[in-house]
């Protein structure tokens, strides 16, 4: 090619990239603050990752989930044609082979994120019960006091006389926090919690021996099996997967849970504000953006102390406000009623707003790119986690340790509030703010459905039973630049709401829906079928109950657990006229949280894409094989009104084998009536 024509090709290419990445805001997300920052950050030159969205395509190749690059004789790209039907690596991986490798080092990398998180937390938590640290607490005893018998430990003894006498709660939080300690370590046996699943489940999981012996070993075990030349049979990587996955459900998120409430305080319904029109514009404003709330929780303390305000009120502003991103933002929304400033591919626009004077940034979800973004203003990017360093950009790490963490959070608002005065850019702060109810843990829901007097899960089998509510979804997870932001969320959610189903989210979802006004008992009426309706309005709660976290959908596995319990819809989760999805994903750890769930018996649907097409043999076994052993599956579907659709099919096909699809006339049942129906 003539050098004329080179140049020729590449104005064309330059010409359409521009084009792409032009593309109508509208068409990138439903938000609509969303498109007004996407639209000043193009007016301030600053890229994002929509546009490199538009212009960069995803390889089909690993999209369909057969790259192998797990040696140097590679990377091998395995595509079945009409050529070549049975293609093999340079080893003789087969697709199958290649596509359970890559599915089992994502269940490996999204237990080990949220596994290491909440090692985290239970060092923090020995540490607050060993009193090393007057920064943490035990301020949940009663929590404490309920969850020590699981991890084998007494929370009474008895005096010489053989008088009953309850245990010091530091001595029972010491003991709690090195048994949740041993968990990572374990070699063998069996973790803790995995009897708190129903006992048929743990049954089922006992005879397909795919119970976790210990968290880090089920992952490590991963990773040996999928180096070259280890396991070549992708029912058998499936089943390590399992062993993980369910560690990181049933453990290590748990875990993290369990002791995040006991140290902060268990969730209950409380008021919070969402979007990026929660910054202010005459205040300093700090962003807590990532996982942990371990550091977030002290920044909380830090910038409310009359000592900081004041300081901050010397250099010009008229305070400090702290608003959250990603699933830190949950955390301190739940527990304080703080404000989140967005999801996952809201952070870099945050910082185009111009008034964001610090972004604190922990692990996880945290993209590369924000220090690009905030070398265009004058946000201070902090780091503050020795396993999360940036290298690009100008970045401050600020080391958090436990041991002294309010006087590192101090340091950090400090530096926040020295930089007020260095804004150089235009502020523009959407006026998007939206009030949302949050804080719905499990104990939460027990409470609320039934009272003081009766609190217990039997109100809401009752309604199931009735027919006023169809059924439970589970609808979780991130956003996905590949799609529209927000909008399978939201389109599949409402959807759900109208033919009955009550949603559990966590996570991005869980804003998305806090952004569109579905967190409010307000939103029942307009969303939700008569009996759905009938139901919140009575109750006075949201038809989309926000749980927490996404180290939180151990809480909707406790919720369905509790479900089972209080009798009349089957024995197991899997009998349960319930699904889940996560519409918008995009991380590993959403991989290890689908698996988790299918093994507990969930049909689960993804959207976007998974990386099985190019392996037909095992999708199959994901998306039916896995059926007949756990009773739960994988599923993908792209369009969010299909996928509702799928949902709700599968939920009817639950209400059918439990005999619920009568008709049933709508009386509170009594105990025996719902043992007959076990029975039956
Ligand atoms: Ni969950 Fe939270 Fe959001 Fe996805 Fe990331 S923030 S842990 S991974 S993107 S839901």
């Amino acid at each position: 090619m003539s050098e004329e024509s080179k140049a020729k090709v590449e104005a064309v290419k330059a010409s359409s990239k521009a084009e792409k990445a032009a593309a109508d805001p509208r068409t990138m997300s439903v938000d609509p603050a969303t498109q007004q920052m996407i639209i000043k950050a193009r007016a301030d030159g600053v890229e994002t990752i929509f546009d490199r969205a538009a212009s960069m395509k995803a390889c089909p190749i690993g999209a369909s989930g057969t790259c192998c690059k797990n040696c140097s004789q590679g990377p091998c790209r395995l595509t079945i044609s009409a050529k070549n039907p049975n293609p093999i690596g340079l080893c003789g991986a087969t697709p199958e082979t290649v596509a359970a490798r890559n599915f089992a080092r994502m269940v490996a990398a999204g237990a080990a994120a949220h596994s290491d998180h909440g090692r985290g937390v239970a060092e923090t938590f020995l540490a607050a019960a060993r009193r090393e640290t007057s920064d943490y607490g035990i301020k949940d005893t009663v929590k404490l006091r309920e969850i020590a018998p699981d991890f084998g430990v007494e929370i009474t003894v008895q005096d010489e006389e053989g008088n009953v006498l309850d245990r010091d709660i530091y001595e029972i939080a010491e003991e709690v926090g090195v048994k949740a300690l041993g968990e990572w370590g374990k070699q063998n046996g069996e973790i803790l919690l995995a009897k708190r699943a129903p006992k048929e489940r743990y049954e089922l999981w006992k005879k397909l021996d795919v119970v976790p012996r210990g968290i880090d070993r089920e992952v490590v075990e991963i990773m040996h099996r999928t180096h070259m030349g280890v396991d070549q049979d992708y029912k058998n990587l499936i089943k390590q997967s399992s062993r993980a996955a369910l560690g990181d459900g049933w453990a290590g998120s748990m875990i993290a849970t369990d002791l995040q409430d006991i140290m902060f305080g268990t969730p209950y319904p409380t008021r919070g504000g969402i979007n990026l029109g929660c910054l202010n514009a005459d205040e300093v404003n700090i962003i807590v953006h990532g996982h942990e709330p371990l550091l977030s929780e002290m920044i909380v303390v830090a910038s409310q102390d009359p000592e900081m305000i004041e300081y901050a009120k010397t250099k010009g502003a008229k305070g400090i406000t702290l608003a959250g991103m990603c699933c830190t933002a949950n955390e301190i929304l739940q527990r304080h009623g703080l404000p989140i400033a967005g999801n996952y591919l809201q952070q870099e626009l945050a910082i185009v707003t111009g008034a964001v004077e610090a972004m604190v940034v922990d692990v996880q979800c945290i993209m590369e790119n924000i220090a690009n973004v905030a070398s265009c203003y004058h946000t201070k990017i902090v780091t503050t986690n020795p396993r999360a360093m940036m290298a690009s950009g100008e970045t401050e790490h600020i080391e958090f340790d436990e041991h002294h963490a309010l006087e590192d959070a101090k340091r950090i608002v400090r530096l926040a509030v020295d930089n007020f005065q260095n804004r150089r850019a235009e502020v523009m702060i959407p006026s998007q703010r939206e009030n949302q109810v949050v804080g719905f843990s499990y104990e939460a829901i027990n409470y609320h459905l039934g009272g003081t007097f009766r609190g217990s899960y039997v109100p809401l089998n009752d309604n199931i039973i009735n027919g006023r509510i169809r059924g439970i979804a589970g609808v979780v997870g991130c956003n996905n630049a590949r799609t529209v932001h927000d909008s399978s969320h939201l389109i599949l959610i409402k959807e759900l709401l109208k033919n009955d189903v009550i949603v559990l989210t966590t996570g991005c979802s869980a804003m998305a829906c806090g952004k569109a006004g579905l967190l409010t008992p307000e939103a029942a009426p307009v969303y939700c079928g008569s009996g759905l309706a009938e139901v919140c309005e009575t109750v006075g709660i949201p038809p989309v109950l926000h749980m927490g976290s996404c180290v939180d959908n151990s809480r909707i596995l406790m919720a369905a657990t509790e479900v089972v319990k209080a009798g009349g819809l089957g024995k197991d989760i899997s009998d349960l006229p319930a699904a889940g999805a996560a519409p918008e994903w995009m991380s590993e750890k959403a991989i290890s949280i689908g698996h988790y769930f299918v093994t507990s018996g969930v049909y689960t649907v993804f959207g976007v894409t998974l990386p099985v097409e190019g392996a037909p043999v095992f999708k199959d076994y994901l998306f039916k094989g896995l059926e007949d052993l756990y009773g739960g599956m994988w599923d993908l579907v792209e369009d969010p009104h299909e996928m509702a659709r799928k949902m709700i099919a599968h939920i009817d096909k639950k209400r059918a084998a439990l005999g619920l699809d009568k008709g049933k006339e709508r009386v509170l049942m009594d105990m025996a009536d719902r043992q007959k129906l076990d029975a039956a």
